[in-house]
């Protein structure tokens, strides 16, 4: 597989997922501090409270991605950490592990791509009502504002969000992410708020006269009739509306798709736009980040108001439950040019959650590399169809913490030990390696 040379390989974490101390230098709480602290809303009631000690080992984690061989490394910003209160007075120590951060990334030559949000909204905002309250989105755009003062000179690529269609909907609708609230208005507002607070950061990110390139990361999932039938055909027009359109034609055509928006008007709901929202949302980005790991199969059905439902897989699945299906990302890829078009793309996940096992001190996730490589070559058969794929990070570097499953579902290339620290590199980890010295 031989990708163009200027394709930049990475890996991605989060915040959240990674760092631990949780309580260092200032750090205040965060919803899923909280989220995962309350009985029964995270697996085996495990927390982020250490994760993988990124915040004390992130040495160590660079120098593992330089002897991997990446030139990218996709990773997010703890707002706790930074701006504790969510606003108002930023808290230099916090930003000070970023720095520290950066600085080991530069001494690797490996291009930090940060992202201002993963999830891990300040709990005191959440407290004023979260994303479904307004002025988070300006208090972000302050954040992100001072963030970028902070780092213009060190960083070249920013995301403002990752995946808010969980932020508002996992989070807000369905309850089963921080902070755990089930009020499909609450979500739609949310995810209105979200959109809005990414426009004012690009916004604040051209203001500031800012170099670089700014974008955001979306998780879209295409979705394939059941059958041939004119109503699942339909269905899958609805599930393409929920699951892509409502973030897509925001953010690149300054809309809401109709058919979904007119779906949620006639049940009394509606995103809260005031004036110029939608100008705001859909200022011109740089890039747009992809994060792809499965396709949805549905039909007509039962979902109130989308009246769809998603059937069984037909191929191999994933510890998740996921279809692997790399052909999905080949379409969507393909889809995403055409429709939302010429903008650079970025596959900033993709990846596989298996159950590993350690045999006498290596991980053979023969799996995994399996995923990995067939992605790649669904990415490079879209590249050679024109469509302008300029980077592609692994999920994730590291096992982490997978949020309502805790540290039950590993992502990593890289095995972490949770009990001593201890990583070890797995089998795909080696197999990435050898990729990426065939790629230079
Ligand atoms: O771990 C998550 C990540 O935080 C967001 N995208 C999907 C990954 C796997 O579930």
């Amino acid at each position: 597989m031989r990708f163009p040379k200027d394709l930049q390989w990475g890996a991605a974490t989060a915040s959240y997922q990674i760092e631990g101390a949780v309580s260092a230098d200032g750090r205040s709480e965060s919803i899923w501090d909280r989220f995962s602290r309350t009985p029964g809303k995270v697996q085996n009631g495990d927390t982020g409270d250490t994760a993988c000690d990124h915040y004390h080992r992130y040495a160590e984690d660079v120098q593992a991605m330089a002897d991997l061989g990446i030139k990218a490394y996709r990773f997010s910003l703890a707002w706790p950490r930074i701006v504790p209160d969510g606003k108002g007075k930023p808290n230099p120590k916090g930003l000070d592990f970023y720095l520290r951060l950066l600085d080991e990334l530069q001494t690797k030559g490996i291009e930090p791509v940060p992202t201002l949000y993963h999830w891990d909204l300040p709990q005191s905002l959440e407290d004023n009502g979260g994303w479904v309250n307004r002025d988070t989105a300006k208090y972000f755009q302050d954040y992100a504002a001072y963030v970028f003062d902070e780092l213009k000179d060190r960083v070249a690529m920013w995301i403002t969000h990752n995946e808010p269609w969980c932020a508002a909907f996992l989070g807000y609708g369905f309850g089963v992410h921080a902070p755990g609230k089930q009020d499909f208005q609450q979500a739609i507002a949310a995810a209105h708020h979200l959109l809005v607070s990414h426009g004012l950061a690009v916004k604040a990110f051209e203001d500031l006269g800012s170099p670089g390139r700014i974008g955001i990361t979306l998780n879209l999932t295409p979705q394939y009739p059941a059958s041939d039938s004119s109503e699942d055909r339909a269905a899958v027009k609805r599930g393409d509306g929920f699951t892509n359109r409502w973030f897509l034609d925001p953010v690149f055509k300054g809309t809401y798709p109709d058919d979904i928006y007119e779906l949620w008007e006639a049940a009394g709901v509606a995103p809260p736009v005031q004036e110029d929202d939608m100008a705001i949302i859909s200022r011109p980005t740089d890039f747009l980040g992809v994060n792809y790991y499965t396709r949805a199969i549905v039909g007509h059905g039962k979902l109130p108001l989308l009246e769809m439902d998603t059937k069984p897989p037909v191929y191999p699945v994933t510890k998740m439950d996921w279809e692997i299906y790399p052909d999905g990302l080949y379409r969507l890829l393909m889809r995403l040019h055409e429709d939302y078009g010429p903008i650079p793309l970025y596959v900033t996940e993709n990846g596989a959650c298996f159950d590993d096992t350690m045999v006498q001190g290596r991980v053979p996730d023969q799996g995994r590399t399996q995923y990995l490589q067939s992605h790649f070559d669904a990415a490079l058969r879209a590249i050679e169809q024109g469509v302008p794929l300029k980077g592609y990070y692994v999920w994730s570097l590291l096992d982490n913490f997978e949020w309502a499953f805790g540290y039950d579902r590993r992502f990593g290339i890289i095995h972490v030990d949770f009990a001593t620290q201890k990583r070890t590199w797995k089998d795909s980890a080696r197999w990435y390696q050898s990729f990426l010295a065939g790629q230079s």
